[in-house]
């Protein structure tokens, strides 16, 4: 019997346009999902690119304008893959024209930005997701449910990095298309709000909330040239932050993002220490999961190093046979797997737009703490 189809619009075909792209074309031939996702239209400024686009991932049309795609009766998703100074503008409006609505990552360039999407979208009761894929990796997922069943205990820290290199020349300018991101405007912060913001929301997911934070960051080139200005212009983002953290468990947190780590291009790792057992998850071993557990027989006790390829590991029986990898597209295919079944069911998993919220929350503190040099508190969303 063939399924209901779902017409999906995705705006903007960057790098995150591809992702999502990917994850609605894969997503049928593996997971027995309820509808089938259409991709009924890329929609990008630029006419010969989205074209370009469309040829390439099968799109049914293109659009060049993001307010006629939502004005379509034949689209039933947003989906919005565009830079952040986009997000607020888009989300709302789709919210507000009924449609189902998922968003990159961060929700917005900041919580005040957030906060208006999230009621837009709760006041239009749209079904809505943001894409911090990485609470789709099996070995975090796997993480969770360990926690989730007590057997760490009472958690002591979390600890969290993400460690890249590429924004060390000071030749490379601010702004234009691919460089979006060292353009505060654009933005609306540095690695606060691209990195830790995957830090932030995987550690509330897996240690609960936030309550404070104290924070450094640092703007190592001060200056760069504007691509669309041609203009040297002062740059406005932090291109690296770090921040101590008190959850509302109890517990410590210590976080680390920047761009400027020679060597690591996307080196995302996390720790964290409780009083029976200890996990530790590396991206750039994305599989495995590291796994201390003190109350094993003593001659045997030492770190596991546990392979997520197994049918009972999540989503693993999804894919191949037990030994056999996936890998960083595999979380967007999740995603849209969960998003799907969701809202067959009317009950979309998180991370909501209230749970982007919550993560702007942290970073807006993140970013308060840098410039007053105390402890600032978080809001809850
Ligand atoms: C930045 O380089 C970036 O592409 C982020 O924007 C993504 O969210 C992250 O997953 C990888 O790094």
């Amino acid at each position: 019997m063939s399924k209901p189809r779902l017409n999906i619009g995705v705006v903007g075909y960057g790098f995150m346009g591809r992702t999502h792209s990917n994850a609605y074309r894969r997503v049928p031939n593996f997971f027995d999902v309820p509808y089938e996702p259409v991709l009924k239209a890329i929609c990008g400024r630029n006419r010969a690119r989205a074209e370009a686009f469309q040829q390439t991932w099968g799109y049914e049309s293109v659009e060049t304008d993001w307010r006629k795609l939502i004005e379509r009766k034949d689209i039933d998703v947003i989906d919005i893959a565009s830079p952040n100074d986009t997000h607020a503008e888009i989300a709302i409006a789709a919210a507000q024209a009924g449609k189902a609505v998922l968003c990159e990552k961060p929700l917005g360039r900041n919580a005040a930005e957030s906060q208006v999407i999230v009621e837009a979208a709760e006041k239009a009761g749209v079904p809505n997701m943001v894409w911090y894929n990485y609470r789709r990796v099996p070995a975090v997922v796997l993480a969770q449910e360990l926690i989730g069943e007590g057997r760490l205990g009472r958690i002591f820290h979390y600890r969290a990095k993400f460690l890249q290199d590429w924004t060390i020349s000071k030749d490379l300018p601010q702004g234009g298309e691919g460089l979006w991101r060292l353009d505060v405007a654009v933005a609306g912060s540095g690695v606060t709000g691209d990195l830790l913001a995957h830090c932030i929301d995987t550690a509330m997911w897996l240690n609960g909330a936030i309550d404070s934070v104290t924070a450094v960051t640092e703007t190592f080139i001060k200056e760069r040239q504007h691509a669309l200005t041609g203009k040297v212009e002062k740059v406005g983002i932090d291109d690296a932050s770090e921040f101590l953290a008190r959850f509302a468990n109890g517990s410590l947190g210590n976080f680390e993002a920047t761009r400027y780590a020679r060597g690591h291009k996307a080196l995302y790792t996390l720790e964290i220490n409780g009083e029976h057992a200890s996990i530790i998850w590396d991206l750039h071993d994305l599989h495995r999961l590291q796994y201390f557990d003190h109350r094993d027989e003593g001659r045997l006790r030492g770190w596991r190093s546990i392979h997520i390829t197994d049918s009972d590991h999540p989503y693993m029986k999804h894919w191949w046979v037990p030994g056999l990898q996936i890998g960083y597209e595999h979380t967007f295919v999740h995603q849209a797997a969960d998003f799907l079944s969701g809202l067959a069911i009317g009950k979309i998993p998180g991370p909501s737009f209230r749970d982007g919220l919550a993560t702007d929350y942290v970073t807006d503190a993140v970013l308060a703490a840098a410039r007053s040099g105390a402890w600032e508190k978080v809001k809850h969303a």
